[in-house]
């Protein structure tokens, strides 16, 4: 008999990865995804495994159809990935971002507990709950301090999860991720926008690319290496909760220096604050520009994640480092092939 995996976010960008991953473990996927106005399954259309999914109907926020579906199926391990997941749109709108990442993820550890507690359950927690960091690297015994109401709702349902698991011995485990990218992230999150801008300023599509902070600082990872934790976490013998990340940190402004020459832009950077300029040397037109529009009401300014207990008791680690990331995600948006 087939596990069979009910992933919660399947078409976004762990998702895909995540599925990807299971059905070349032998799983059968259920996908939950909501109703949207546009087509939501591109992912796993570019992945080559959109038909091996069974897709299921199903919003976060609807008790009942996750009720159905946990009633419905003989579910051995749940997902949950979905969520409001931009920290940015987070600020706007705190409290649809806590319904969804906080009561959602509740929803779910209560069907576990009034149905079936044999359920494993993985929860995508976030290295954003560390925020004003209190110690370099951060690691499973960092205490928190959270800088935005996504970061604030993510640390609610990191402690559910860890609740659950001790008050009524669900198989419950915590995966608290740093920063994880590939060329199936969102068009919203600074790497993705940075290589598709910088591809369109090659095309002459586009004249400028506009960033925030790019001073700010990311243990940025390969979302491929990331889904192999999630799963690694549910196959143990023991549930726990632990830190995946690379253990390095790169700024944004790192990022575009070493993403630009992909697209024949060779950067050199004028001015301070919000007048700096990126400016190709190769015509010396202005290729970046701050904008205040992308400033966050408050900030993390830094984060390096130390992944030492999942290396000891489960053995993973990353194998892609951020040079190998960048190329791939470059070489994505001038090619668009995958593999
Ligand atoms: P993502 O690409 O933004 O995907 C989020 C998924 O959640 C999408 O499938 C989205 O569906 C779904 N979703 C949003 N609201 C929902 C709702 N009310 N009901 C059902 N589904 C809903 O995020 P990701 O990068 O794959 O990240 C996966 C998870 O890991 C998220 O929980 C994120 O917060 C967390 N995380 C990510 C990172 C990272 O660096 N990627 C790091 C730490 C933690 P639609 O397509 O319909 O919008
Ligand atoms: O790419 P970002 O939007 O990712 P952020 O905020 O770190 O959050 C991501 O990682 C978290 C894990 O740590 C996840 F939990 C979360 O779901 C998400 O996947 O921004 C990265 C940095 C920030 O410091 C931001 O201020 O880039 C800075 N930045 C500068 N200019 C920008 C921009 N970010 C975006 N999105 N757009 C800009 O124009």
């Amino acid at each position: 008999m087939k596990k069979i995996a009910f992933i919660t976010g399947i078409s976004g960008q762990d998702g895909a990865y995540l599925a990807d991953l299971l059905l070349s473990k032998n799983y059968h996927v259920l996908g939950a995804d909501r109703r949207t106005s546009g087509p939501s399954l591109w992912r796993l259309e570019k992945l080559g495994i959109a038909n091996e999914i069974e897709i299921v109907d199903c919003d976060l926020l609807e008790f009942s159809n996750l009720e159905r579906i946990i009633k419905k199926y003989k579910i051995n391990e749940i997902y949950n990935l979905a969520a409001q997941s931009f920290v940015a749109s987070s600020f706007n709108t705190p409290i649809y971002t806590s319904k969804v990442n906080s009561l959602g993820v509740l929803s779910l550890l209560e069907l576990i507990r009034n149905n079936d507690r044999e359920i494993k359950f993985y929860q995508a927690s976030t290295s954003e709950m560390f925020g004003n960091i209190k110690e370099v690297p951060q690691n499973e015994n960092t205490s928190f301090y959270p800088r935005s109401p996504y970061a604030i709702s993510k640390l609610y349902s990191h402690w559910m999860t860890i609740n659950y698991r001790e008050a009524y011995k669900i198989f419950a485990c915590s995966g608290i991720c740093f920063n994880h990218e590939s060329p199936l992230r969102g068009s919203e999150f600074v790497t993705k926008k940075i290589v598709q801008s910088l591809r369109k300023i090659q095309l002459d599509e586009l004249d400028c690319l506009y960033l925030g902070n790019i001073d700010s600082k990311r243990d940025w990872g390969f979302a491929g290496d990331y889904v192999r934790a999630m799963w690694l976490m549910l196959q143990a013998n023991t549930p726990d909760d632990y830190v995946i990340s690379t253990g390095k940190t790169y700024s944004v402004r790192y990022f575009i220096e070493t993403a630009a020459p992909f697209f024949n832009i060779d950067l050199k950077w004028e001015g301070h604050g919000v007048n700096e300029i990126g400016i190709n040397k190769n015509n010396n037109k202005i290729v970046v520009r701050i904008s205040k529009k992308f400033y966050r009401p408050t900030e993390v300014d830094l984060l390096i994640g130390d992944s030492s207990k999942i290396f000891k008791n489960l053995n993973w680690s990353n194998e892609i480092d951020i040079k190998t990331l960048i190329k791939i995600m470059a070489e994505y948006e001038i090619t668009g092939n995958l593999k």
